[in-house]
Protein backbone atom coordinates (compact mmCIF):
# COMPACT_ATOMS: atom_id res chain seq x y z
CA UNK A 1 0.00 0.00 0.00
CA UNK A 2 1.13 3.86 -0.30
CA UNK A 3 2.08 5.70 2.45
CA UNK A 4 -1.08 6.79 4.18
CA UNK A 5 -1.87 10.55 5.13
CA UNK A 6 -4.73 11.34 7.56
CA UNK A 7 -6.58 14.70 6.57
CA UNK A 8 -8.86 14.97 10.03
CA UNK A 9 -11.44 17.60 9.05
CA UNK A 10 -13.02 18.99 12.30
CA UNK A 11 -16.02 20.12 10.56
CA UNK A 12 -19.65 19.76 11.63
CA UNK A 13 -21.84 22.34 10.11
CA UNK A 14 -23.25 20.44 7.25
CA UNK A 15 -25.39 18.25 9.45
CA UNK A 16 -27.74 19.69 11.17
CA UNK A 17 -26.87 18.41 14.90
CA UNK A 18 -23.31 20.02 16.21
CA UNK A 19 -20.96 17.11 17.16
CA UNK A 20 -19.31 15.91 14.39
CA UNK A 21 -16.95 18.60 14.61
CA UNK A 22 -15.40 16.36 17.83
CA UNK A 23 -15.05 13.96 16.33
CA UNK A 24 -11.50 13.45 14.97
CA UNK A 25 -10.05 14.51 18.46
CA UNK A 26 -12.29 12.14 20.17
CA UNK A 27 -11.48 8.99 18.20
CA UNK A 28 -7.55 10.12 18.41
CA UNK A 29 -7.95 10.37 22.74
CA UNK A 30 -9.86 7.35 22.57
CA UNK A 31 -6.36 5.53 21.12
CA UNK A 32 -6.79 5.26 17.26
CA UNK A 33 -2.77 5.92 17.19
CA UNK A 34 -2.02 3.01 19.57
CA UNK A 35 -4.52 1.03 18.03
CA UNK A 36 -3.01 1.57 14.42
CA UNK A 37 0.44 0.87 16.21
CA UNK A 38 -0.58 -2.54 17.44
CA UNK A 39 -2.17 -3.20 13.94
CA UNK A 40 1.83 -2.27 12.36
CA UNK A 41 0.25 0.22 10.41
CA UNK A 42 2.08 4.06 10.36
CA UNK A 43 1.27 6.96 9.40
CA UNK A 44 3.07 9.05 7.33
CA UNK A 45 1.76 12.32 7.28
CA UNK A 46 -1.19 13.97 10.11
CA UNK A 47 -2.94 17.06 9.13
CA UNK A 48 -5.56 19.05 10.31
CA UNK A 49 -7.76 20.27 7.57
CA UNK A 50 -9.73 23.54 8.48
CA UNK A 51 -11.40 26.53 6.19
CA UNK A 52 -8.99 29.27 7.76
CA UNK A 53 -7.66 31.56 5.11
CA UNK A 54 -10.06 30.29 2.03
CA UNK A 55 -11.40 32.91 0.44
CA UNK A 56 -15.44 33.37 -0.15
CA UNK A 57 -16.86 30.76 -2.26
CA UNK A 58 -17.68 32.29 -5.77
CA UNK A 59 -21.05 30.58 -5.62
CA UNK A 60 -24.17 31.87 -3.72
CA UNK A 61 -25.67 28.82 -1.94
CA UNK A 62 -29.23 28.64 -0.47
CA UNK A 63 -28.60 26.12 2.39
CA UNK A 64 -27.79 26.42 6.13
CA UNK A 65 -23.70 27.14 6.28
CA UNK A 66 -22.93 26.80 2.91
CA UNK A 67 -20.78 29.18 2.47
CA UNK A 68 -18.80 27.22 5.83
CA UNK A 69 -19.69 24.04 3.56
CA UNK A 70 -18.10 25.51 0.85
CA UNK A 71 -15.00 26.93 2.19
CA UNK A 72 -14.28 23.26 4.38
CA UNK A 73 -14.62 21.48 0.88
CA UNK A 74 -11.89 24.27 -0.69
CA UNK A 75 -9.07 23.77 2.08
CA UNK A 76 -10.29 19.94 1.87
CA UNK A 77 -10.27 19.45 -1.86
CA UNK A 78 -6.35 20.96 -2.04
CA UNK A 79 -4.97 18.78 0.75
CA UNK A 80 -6.49 15.71 -1.35
CA UNK A 81 -5.01 16.67 -4.43
CA UNK A 82 -1.42 17.71 -2.70
CA UNK A 83 -1.45 13.93 -0.95
CA UNK A 84 -2.74 12.19 -4.19
CA UNK A 85 -0.07 13.69 -6.02
CA UNK A 86 2.52 13.15 -3.94
CA UNK A 87 1.49 9.41 -4.30
CA UNK A 88 0.24 8.76 -0.87
CA UNK A 89 -3.18 7.48 0.24
CA UNK A 90 -5.47 10.15 1.33
CA UNK A 91 -7.81 8.73 4.22
CA UNK A 92 -10.29 11.59 5.54
CA UNK A 93 -11.97 11.37 9.03
CA UNK A 94 -14.84 13.73 9.61
CA UNK A 95 -16.61 15.64 10.74
CA UNK A 96 -19.74 15.00 8.52
CA UNK A 97 -20.37 14.40 5.16
CA UNK A 98 -20.92 17.73 3.47
CA UNK A 99 -16.87 17.24 3.27
CA UNK A 100 -17.40 14.68 0.90
CA UNK A 101 -17.46 17.20 -1.53
CA UNK A 102 -13.48 18.31 -0.74
CA UNK A 103 -12.41 15.37 -0.73
CA UNK A 104 -14.55 14.24 -4.19
CA UNK A 105 -12.86 17.68 -5.61
CA UNK A 106 -9.25 16.82 -4.95
CA UNK A 107 -10.06 13.04 -5.95
CA UNK A 108 -11.81 14.07 -9.38
CA UNK A 109 -8.86 16.50 -10.18
CA UNK A 110 -6.37 13.66 -10.35
CA UNK A 111 -8.58 10.41 -11.14
CA UNK A 112 -10.41 11.53 -14.20
CA UNK A 113 -12.83 7.87 -14.15
CA UNK A 114 -13.48 7.46 -10.22
CA UNK A 115 -15.72 4.83 -8.58
CA UNK A 116 -17.17 5.58 -5.44
CA UNK A 117 -18.54 3.07 -3.20
CA UNK A 118 -21.44 4.81 -0.68
CA UNK A 119 -22.05 3.08 2.30
CA UNK A 120 -24.92 5.56 3.94
CA UNK A 121 -28.38 4.91 5.12
CA UNK A 122 -29.09 7.93 2.96
CA UNK A 123 -28.21 8.38 -0.79
CA UNK A 124 -27.22 11.84 0.12
CA UNK A 125 -28.39 13.03 -3.68
CA UNK A 126 -30.42 15.96 -3.08
CA UNK A 127 -29.73 18.93 -4.60
CA UNK A 128 -30.40 22.39 -3.55
CA UNK A 129 -33.52 22.31 -4.85
CA UNK A 130 -34.95 19.29 -3.50
CA UNK A 131 -33.15 19.16 -0.11
CA UNK A 132 -36.25 18.45 2.75
CA UNK A 133 -33.60 19.65 5.40
CA UNK A 134 -31.36 22.53 3.92
CA UNK A 135 -28.46 20.61 5.02
CA UNK A 136 -25.90 20.43 3.02
CA UNK A 137 -24.59 16.78 4.37
CA UNK A 138 -27.23 15.85 2.41
CA UNK A 139 -26.03 16.61 -1.25
CA UNK A 140 -23.15 16.01 -1.98
CA UNK A 141 -23.11 12.51 -4.29
CA UNK A 142 -25.69 15.48 -6.35
CA UNK A 143 -22.91 18.10 -6.26
CA UNK A 144 -20.25 15.24 -7.35
CA UNK A 145 -22.14 14.41 -10.56
CA UNK A 146 -22.61 17.70 -11.68
CA UNK A 147 -26.34 17.92 -11.09
CA UNK A 148 -26.69 20.64 -8.52
CA UNK A 149 -25.61 24.31 -9.10
CA UNK A 150 -22.78 23.87 -6.88
CA UNK A 151 -20.02 21.76 -8.67
CA UNK A 152 -17.12 20.12 -7.48
CA UNK A 153 -14.92 22.79 -9.79
CA UNK A 154 -16.69 25.41 -7.68
CA UNK A 155 -14.28 24.00 -4.68
CA UNK A 156 -11.35 22.76 -6.76
CA UNK A 157 -11.27 24.88 -10.65
CA UNK A 158 -9.94 21.40 -12.64
CA UNK A 159 -11.80 19.12 -10.42
CA UNK A 160 -14.34 16.57 -12.45
CA UNK A 161 -17.38 14.56 -12.50
CA UNK A 162 -18.68 11.47 -10.97
CA UNK A 163 -20.63 9.18 -13.54
CA UNK A 164 -23.74 8.21 -12.19
CA UNK A 165 -22.64 4.25 -13.34
CA UNK A 166 -19.48 4.75 -11.16
CA UNK A 167 -21.47 4.75 -7.66
CA UNK A 168 -22.91 2.78 -5.92
CA UNK A 169 -24.67 2.78 -2.52
CA UNK A 170 -24.70 -0.06 0.40
CA UNK A 171 -27.46 0.27 3.12
CA UNK A 172 -29.65 2.85 1.63
CA UNK A 173 -32.87 2.94 3.91
CA UNK A 174 -33.90 6.66 4.05
CA UNK A 175 -34.03 8.48 0.26
CA UNK A 176 -36.09 11.60 -0.26
CA UNK A 177 -38.23 11.22 -3.11
CA UNK A 178 -36.16 13.44 -5.87
CA UNK A 179 -33.41 10.58 -4.60
CA UNK A 180 -35.51 7.60 -5.53
CA UNK A 181 -36.64 9.25 -8.85
CA UNK A 182 -33.06 9.78 -9.73
CA UNK A 183 -31.54 6.37 -8.81
CA UNK A 184 -33.87 4.54 -10.75
CA UNK A 185 -33.93 7.15 -13.86
CA UNK A 186 -30.36 6.77 -14.20
CA UNK A 187 -29.99 2.85 -12.93
CA UNK A 188 -27.79 3.83 -10.32
CA UNK A 189 -26.76 0.65 -8.22
CA UNK A 190 -28.23 0.36 -4.89
CA UNK A 191 -27.95 -2.55 -2.48
CA UNK A 192 -30.75 -1.63 -0.36
CA UNK A 193 -30.80 -3.94 3.53
CA UNK A 194 -33.37 -6.08 2.03
CA UNK A 195 -30.75 -6.96 -0.49
CA UNK A 196 -27.79 -7.69 1.70
CA UNK A 197 -29.88 -9.29 3.87
CA UNK A 198 -31.02 -11.67 1.09
CA UNK A 199 -27.40 -11.60 -0.82
CA UNK A 200 -25.22 -11.33 2.21
CA UNK A 201 -22.31 -8.74 2.44
CA UNK A 202 -19.81 -10.45 0.89
CA UNK A 203 -21.30 -11.11 -2.56
CA UNK A 204 -22.35 -6.97 -2.04
CA UNK A 205 -19.14 -6.33 -1.61
CA UNK A 206 -17.60 -8.08 -4.35
CA UNK A 207 -20.11 -6.74 -6.49
CA UNK A 208 -19.67 -3.65 -5.42
CA UNK A 209 -16.29 -3.36 -6.29
CA UNK A 210 -16.82 -4.57 -9.79
CA UNK A 211 -19.96 -2.36 -10.32
CA UNK A 212 -17.56 0.17 -8.81
CA UNK A 213 -14.36 -0.49 -10.19
CA UNK A 214 -14.20 -1.94 -13.58
CA UNK A 215 -14.08 1.54 -15.38
CA UNK A 216 -12.58 3.49 -12.98
CA UNK A 217 -8.99 4.49 -12.51
CA UNK A 218 -9.67 4.80 -8.49
CA UNK A 219 -12.10 3.93 -6.01
CA UNK A 220 -12.98 5.84 -3.37
CA UNK A 221 -14.48 4.60 -0.44
CA UNK A 222 -17.15 6.87 1.83
CA UNK A 223 -17.96 5.39 4.76
CA UNK A 224 -21.10 7.31 7.28
CA UNK A 225 -21.26 5.65 10.65
CA UNK A 226 -25.25 6.05 9.75
CA UNK A 227 -25.58 2.54 7.81
CA UNK A 228 -24.84 0.84 10.93
CA UNK A 229 -27.78 0.14 13.24
CA UNK A 230 -28.22 3.05 15.95
CA UNK A 231 -28.48 -0.25 18.30
CA UNK A 232 -24.60 -0.33 17.54
CA UNK A 233 -23.99 3.37 16.39
CA UNK A 234 -26.67 5.35 17.81
CA UNK A 235 -23.83 8.51 18.31
CA UNK A 236 -24.74 9.73 15.10
CA UNK A 237 -26.70 12.68 14.04
CA UNK A 238 -29.48 11.01 11.65
CA UNK A 239 -29.69 7.60 12.71
CA UNK A 240 -32.02 5.34 10.96
CA UNK A 241 -33.62 1.85 12.32
CA UNK A 242 -32.72 -1.16 10.37
CA UNK A 243 -29.04 -0.68 9.25
CA UNK A 244 -26.00 -2.72 8.73
CA UNK A 245 -24.98 -4.72 11.77
CA UNK A 246 -21.29 -3.93 13.34
CA UNK A 247 -20.31 -7.50 12.04
CA UNK A 248 -21.78 -6.78 8.50
CA UNK A 249 -19.56 -3.37 9.11
CA UNK A 250 -16.56 -4.83 10.06
CA UNK A 251 -17.13 -7.66 7.29
CA UNK A 252 -17.38 -5.03 4.21
CA UNK A 253 -14.40 -2.70 5.33
CA UNK A 254 -12.29 -6.19 5.64
CA UNK A 255 -13.47 -7.05 2.30
CA UNK A 256 -12.44 -3.39 1.12
CA UNK A 257 -9.31 -3.18 2.46
CA UNK A 258 -7.94 -6.92 1.59
CA UNK A 259 -8.99 -6.20 -2.14
CA UNK A 260 -6.37 -3.94 -2.20
CA UNK A 261 -8.71 -1.52 -4.88
CA UNK A 262 -9.05 0.81 -2.71
CA UNK A 263 -7.22 4.55 -3.50
CA UNK A 264 -9.11 6.90 -0.78
CA UNK A 265 -11.49 6.88 1.84
CA UNK A 266 -13.24 8.92 4.61
CA UNK A 267 -15.15 8.43 7.86
CA UNK A 268 -18.00 10.54 8.86
CA UNK A 269 -20.89 11.29 10.74
CA UNK A 270 -19.84 10.00 14.25
CA UNK A 271 -21.17 11.96 16.77
CA UNK A 272 -19.60 11.60 19.95
CA UNK A 273 -22.23 14.43 22.08
CA UNK A 274 -24.74 12.19 20.86
CA UNK A 275 -23.24 8.70 21.80
CA UNK A 276 -22.97 6.41 24.29
CA UNK A 277 -20.08 5.72 26.72
CA UNK A 278 -18.37 6.22 22.90
CA UNK A 279 -19.53 3.30 21.74
CA UNK A 280 -20.08 5.05 18.29
CA UNK A 281 -16.98 6.35 18.25
CA UNK A 282 -15.18 3.16 19.37
CA UNK A 283 -16.97 0.80 16.57
CA UNK A 284 -15.07 4.16 14.57
CA UNK A 285 -11.64 3.67 15.62
CA UNK A 286 -12.00 -0.31 14.94
CA UNK A 287 -13.50 0.13 11.59
CA UNK A 288 -10.96 2.52 10.80
CA UNK A 289 -7.83 0.65 11.80
CA UNK A 290 -9.73 -2.83 10.59
CA UNK A 291 -9.29 -1.19 7.02
CA UNK A 292 -6.31 0.73 7.56
CA UNK A 293 -4.43 -2.59 8.42
CA UNK A 294 -6.54 -5.00 6.01
CA UNK A 295 -4.89 -2.84 2.88
CA UNK A 296 -1.25 -3.45 4.22
CA UNK A 297 -1.64 -7.49 4.48
N1 LIG B 1 -31.95 13.07 2.97
C1 LIG B 1 -32.00 13.98 4.06
C2 LIG B 1 -31.58 15.39 3.62
O1 LIG B 1 -31.26 15.60 2.50
C3 LIG B 1 -31.10 13.52 5.20
C4 LIG B 1 -29.65 13.46 4.85
C5 LIG B 1 -28.87 13.02 6.02
N2 LIG B 1 -27.54 12.87 5.60
C6 LIG B 1 -26.60 12.35 6.35
N3 LIG B 1 -25.67 11.89 5.61
N4 LIG B 1 -26.67 12.13 7.51
O2 LIG B 1 -25.94 10.70 5.03
O3 LIG B 1 -31.57 16.28 4.40
MN1 LIG C 1 -24.07 10.49 4.43
MN1 LIG D 1 -26.18 9.11 6.38
MN1 LIG E 1 -36.23 11.03 5.54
Amino acid sequence: MNKLTLLSVPFGLGAGTPGSEQAPGHIYQLGLFQMLQQHGCTINKLKDVINAGMPSPVIQVPMNHSDEVIRTGMALARAVKEVVAAGQFPFVLGGDHSLAMGTLAGLTSHYKKLGVIWIDAHADMNTELTSPSGNMHGIPLAVAQGRAQLSLSHLLPGAGTIAPGNIVLIGARDLDPAEEAFIQAEGISCFRMADIRRLGIHAVITEALRMAGDAADGIHLSFDIDSVDPSEAPGTGTPVQGGLTAEEAREAIRLLGISKRMTSAEFVEVNPLLDHRDQTSLLAMELIALFLSSMKS
